[in-house]
């Protein structure tokens, strides 16, 4: 069946059904007549009259992908967003620091679970890498339309036309942005957080926007036919999908090379492939041989990763040699060696560092908890602590703690992990392990605690 929506003819000008001209009301939105609209339409730029010729292309492909994409593109953004508010905006150590009205309320993230924030930036790095394939194929299935001349019809065909734009715009954006971030050591600087966060709200317009419209399509194009039927038909059989094309479905296909079912696997087994290289990292085991993607994958047995090494923070070991812990807040400062913490009473907790990045290790740490520290500094309940480190520089180098986190009877400065002093490279003399937390607060080398009183 050839499809009803007006296919490009190779002069549209001359084709009754695309020339505005003869329309008295061209539909335009613009008021009738509109000659920059009808001059426009007649205007198509060489070279865009494209054949697409697969005849997988139609409603019901790109919706299959839209379902998937309208299940998983949520989680992703929801845990971005819980993500940026893990590191904790009040203190305004969440990049960017002002962003107006598009500031998230505060509230106190929890302590418990303490795997909170790793199942969050799993799920929000894991699913957001495994659902690239998945993307791209969406974005082949509807090419036809991005070479649709005029671009629209309507002022509402505009405004679909831009949501579509930020949708499509702001979701490449911040695969890249993401994946170079994860690749990169923070190449960005302070901007990796302040473009994916702007970036996702880009997205999130358009898709707020692109979901309502389409979805009774969508529907409509998945009720037609079921996924047991396209499951059981092969290349030979595999047709132009019939009904409402949508601009979709070619005029004039050519004979397929592929099933819809193959194409399916296709990009299911490039999301598989994209887990495999890339979960390891956080599974470990042999698993990690096969992390090939991700940088932190590829560690020596019986380690875990190291974010920034102590070389690159420039701290050495004559650096620490004689080191002392600072606490402030309280009627005193109080200066303590290492000797003199490890003569405190120790807490052990196995609890993970889990990073921004994706990636997370479970260890077993023990030091003096940090409420301990509180009340040796003098201050009962501290509503917050500002926690430095002898790091000079970077972006990293310090990081506040809030009321629930200094309390929580897991939280401490750890000087030891898995039974050993910790390395120089996770932090040695003393690091902060608080439960649930972003890795990034899990400060190194700590020099400093301020606490505040409550
Ligand atoms: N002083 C300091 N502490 C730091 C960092 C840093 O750059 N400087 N990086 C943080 C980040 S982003 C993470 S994920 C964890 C990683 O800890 P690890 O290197 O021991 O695995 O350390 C955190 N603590
Ligand atoms: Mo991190």
């Amino acid at each position: 069946m050839r499809d009803p929506a007006p296919h490009p003819a190779p002069d549209s000008s001359t084709d009754p059904s695309t020339d505005p001209s003869t329309d008295p009301d061209d539909g335009s939105g613009f008021g009738s007549p509109a000659p920059l609209w009808r001059a426009v339409a007649r205007r198509r730029p060489p070279g865009t009259d494209v054949r697409w010729r697969s005849p997988l292309r139609g409603p019901w492909l790109t919706s299959a992908f839209g379902l998937v994409l309208l299940v998983v593109l949520p989680v992703v953004t929801v845990t971005g967003l819980l993500s940026y508010a893990a590191y904790g905006p009040r203190f305004d150590q969440a990049y960017p620091g002002d962003v107006g009205f598009l500031r998230l309320p505060d509230f106190d993230w929890p302590t418990d679970p303490p795997w909170l924030y790793r199942l969050n930036q799993g799920l929000h790095v894991g699913l957001g890498l495994v659902v690239v394939p998945v993307v791209l194929a969406k974005l082949w299935s509807v090419i036809p339309k991005l070479f649709q001349w005029p671009p629209a019809r309507s002022l509402a065909q505009v405004l679909e036309r831009v949501s579509l734009l930020m949708l499509v715009g702001g979701l490449l954006f911040e695969i890249v942005t993401g994946v170079l971030n994860i690749q990169y050591d923070y190449v960005f600087g302070f901007s990796f957080y302040t473009a994916h966060y702007y970036g996702a709200w880009v997205f999130i317009a358009g898709f707020v926007v692109h979901v309502p419209l389409k979805l009774p399509t969508m529907v409509r194009a998945l009720r037609g036919t079921s996924l047991r039927e396209v499951m059981r038909t092969g290349r030979e059989d595999t047709r132009p999908e019939t009904g409402p094309g949508h601009g979709l479905i070619p005029a004039d296909p050519d004979p397929p090379t592929l099933s819809r079912r193959g194409a399916l696997g296709l990009v299911g087994g490039g999301s598989l492939l994209v887990l495999v290289l890339t979960a390891g990292q956080t599974v470990g085991g042999v698993a990690r041989y096969a992390a090939v993607l991700m940088p932190r994958g590829r560690q020596p047995a019986g380690t875990f990763p190291v974010n920034k090494t102590a070389e690159a923070a420039g701290i050495s070991r004559e650096a620490v040699a004689g080191w002392r812990l600072t606490l402030t807040g309280g009627a005193a400062e109080v200066s303590l060696t290492r000797e003199q913490l490890l003569a405190l009473p120790q807490h052990t907790a196995t609890l993970p560092i889990a990073c921004v990045e994706g990636w997370s290790t479970t260890q077993t740490w023990t030091g003096v908890r940090l409420r301990d520290l509180a009340r040796l500094a003098g201050v009962t309940d501290p509503s917050s602590a500002r926690v430095d480190s002898i790091q000079e520089s970077g972006l990293f180098r310090a990081a506040s703690l809030q009321a629930n986190q200094v309390a929580h009877a897991d939280s401490m400065l750890a000087l030891q992990v898995d039974g050993a002093d910790l390395t120089l490279d996770h932090g040695y003399p003393a690091r902060i392990m608080v439960p649930a937390i972003p890795g990034v607060h899990c400060t190194k080398w700590v020099g400093t605690i301020d606490f505040e009183a409550g």
